[in-house]
C-alpha cells in the first residue's frame, strides 16, 4: 500500500502551501478591518461651524436648536469668516475692521439701517476693551432685539375652522410650505382640507394633490383656468359643512408687478369674508430666503394688498443670507412665524429668534 504523500506530485503540493498563504492573508485583512470598525469613528468636521467657532448644540438630532443649526450652515459661514475675521486677534476693531463688520452684516442681508447701527455699537464696545467673546455676545443682543418676540400662527377661532392663506411670487415655496404645515396640523390630530386657488400655472393643482395624499387630506379642486375666489369659496364652504379644523388655500405666484394678478389676490381675500366672516384669519407670504433683501419689496407689496398677518421665509437652508430674517421684522414690522429648513415634510418650523441667533452667532 502507498503512503498518502508519496502519491503526491510535487506540483500539487506546492499549489497546496500557496493556498495556505493566501488564506492566511486574507485572514489578516479581515482582521485588520473588524479592528478599524471596533474603533471610535473619527471627529466629523462640520465645515458649517467653522466660521463662527459655534459649536452644535447638545439637544436631540431634530430639536428646534438642532435644526436651525444645521439649516443656518451656511449663513454661520458668512457671518464667522467675514464678522470674525474681521476682528484682530485681541477683538479690537479699527476703521477698517468696522467697515468689513459692516459689510459682513449687509452681505448676510440684515438690512444696511441694522448694520450700520449693530456695527457702530459693536466698535464702541471694543473701544472700551471688549473681548471677542463679549462682542459676540452683543452681536447676539443686537440681532435678537430686532427680531422681536416669536409669534405663531393665528389661533383656531371660537367656531368654523382656521382660514390660511397663502400667497407669494412664482416658486417661492408656497405649495410646499402647505403641504408641511397640512402634515402638521393632521400630526396634532386636526381635520385639515386644502383649497386649490393655484388655477393659473398648468400642474398646480395636481401638485396639491399629490401633497394633500402624502397626509391624507382631502382637496377642492376645480379645473384649471377656473376662478381662484370660486375655488376658496367652495373650499371654505365645504369645510364649515364637513366640520373641518383648518383650511389653507394656495393661491398662483404672481410678480409683485402683475397688477391683474394682484388684483385678483384683493378680491379672494374678499369672498373668503363672504364665505366665513373674519377669515382670512391668517395671510401668510412665503419669502424665498435666497433673494435676500428684494423679499423686502415684495412684502411691501403684498402687505398692501392683501395685509399680510406673517411670514414664512423658505430655503433658509440653502442661503448664507439668512440675516433678512431681520430686515423683514425690523423694517418690515412683519413677523416671521415660520421658517423652512429643507424640502421634506418635517422641513417645516415655528420660528425661534432665540435658536436662530444662537445659530448665528453661537451661544458663548
Ligand atoms: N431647500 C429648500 N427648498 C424648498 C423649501 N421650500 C420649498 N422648496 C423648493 O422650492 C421649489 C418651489 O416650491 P413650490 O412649493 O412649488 O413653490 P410655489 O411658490 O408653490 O411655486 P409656484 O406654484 O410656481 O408659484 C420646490 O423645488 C421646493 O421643493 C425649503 O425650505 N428649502
Ligand atoms: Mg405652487
Amino acid at each position: 500500500m502507498q503512503g498518502f504523500a508519496d502519491g503526491l506530485d510535487p506540483a500539487l503540493l506546492i499549489a497546496l502551501a500557496v493556498a495556505a498563504l493566501v488564506s492566511v492573508t486574507l485572514l489578516g485583512v479581515a482582521i485588520a478591518r473588524l479592528r478599524r470598525q471596533a474603533l471610535p469613528p473619527p471627529m466629523m468636521a462640520d465645515g458649517a461651524g467653522q466660521g463662527a467657532s459655534a459649536d452644535p448644540p447638545a439637544l436631540d438630532e431634530n430639536g428646534v436648536a438642532s435644526r436651525f443649526f444645521r439649516g443656518l450652515a451656511k449663513t454661520r459661514e458668512r457671518f464667522g469668516q467675514r464678522f470674525f475675521g474681521a476682528l484682530g486677534p485681541d477683538g479690537k476693531v479699527n476703521a477698517a475692521g468696522l467697515q468689513r463688520l459692516e459689510e459682513a452684516l449687509i452681505s448676510a442681508d440684515v438690512g444696511v439701517r441694522a448694520a450700520q447701527d449693530i456695527g457702530a455699537a459693536i466698535q464702541k464696545r471694543a473701544a472700551q476693551g471688549a473681548t471677542v467673546q463679549a462682542l459676540r455676545g452683543l452681536l447676539g443682543e443686537e440681532l435678537r432685539k430686532r427680531i422681536g418676540d416669536p409669534a405663531g400662527i393665528a389661533a383656531f377661532p371660537q367656531s368654523g375652522p382656521l382660514v390660511i392663506l397663502v400667497v407669494g411670487v412664482n416658486g417661492s415655496g408656497k405649495t410646499t410650505t402647505i403641504g408641511k404645515l397640512a402634515a402638521r396640523y393632521q400630526r396634532d390630530g386636526k381635520k385639515v382640507l386644502l383649497g386649490a386657488g393655484d388655477t393659473f400655472r398648468a400642474g398646480a393643482i395636481e401638485q396639491l394633490k399629490v401633497w394633500g395624499e402624502r397626509s391624507g387630506v382631502p382637496v377642492v379642486a376645480h379645473q384649471e383656468g377656473g376662478d381662484p375666489a370660486a375655488v376658496i369659496f367652495d373650499a371654505i364652504q365645504a369645510a364649515k359643512a364637513r366640520n373641518i379644523d383648518v383650511v389653507i388655500c394656495d393661491t398662483a405666484g404672481r410678480l409683485q408687478a402683475q397688477k391683474t394678478l394682484m388684483d385678483e389676490l384683493g378680491k379672494v381675500v374678499r369672498v373668503m369674508d363672504k364665505a366665513l366672516p373674519g377669515a382670512p384669519h391668517e395671510v401668510l407670504l412665503v419669502l424665498d430666503a435666497t433673494i435676500g433683501q428684494n423679499a423686502l419689496s415684495q412684502a411691501r407689496i403684498f402687505k398692501e394688498v392683501v395685509g399680510v398677518t406673517g411670514v414664512v421665509l423658505t430655503k433658509l437652508d440653502g442661503t448664507a443670507r439668512g440675516g433678512v430674517v431681520v430686515a423683514v421684522r425690523d423694517e418690515m414690522g412683519i413677523p416671521v412665524k415660520l421658517v423652512g429648513l429643507g424640502e421634506g415634510i418635517d422641513d417645516l418650523r415655528d420660528f425661534d429668534p432665540d435658536a436662530f441667533v444662537a445659530a448665528l452667532v453661537g451661544s458663548g
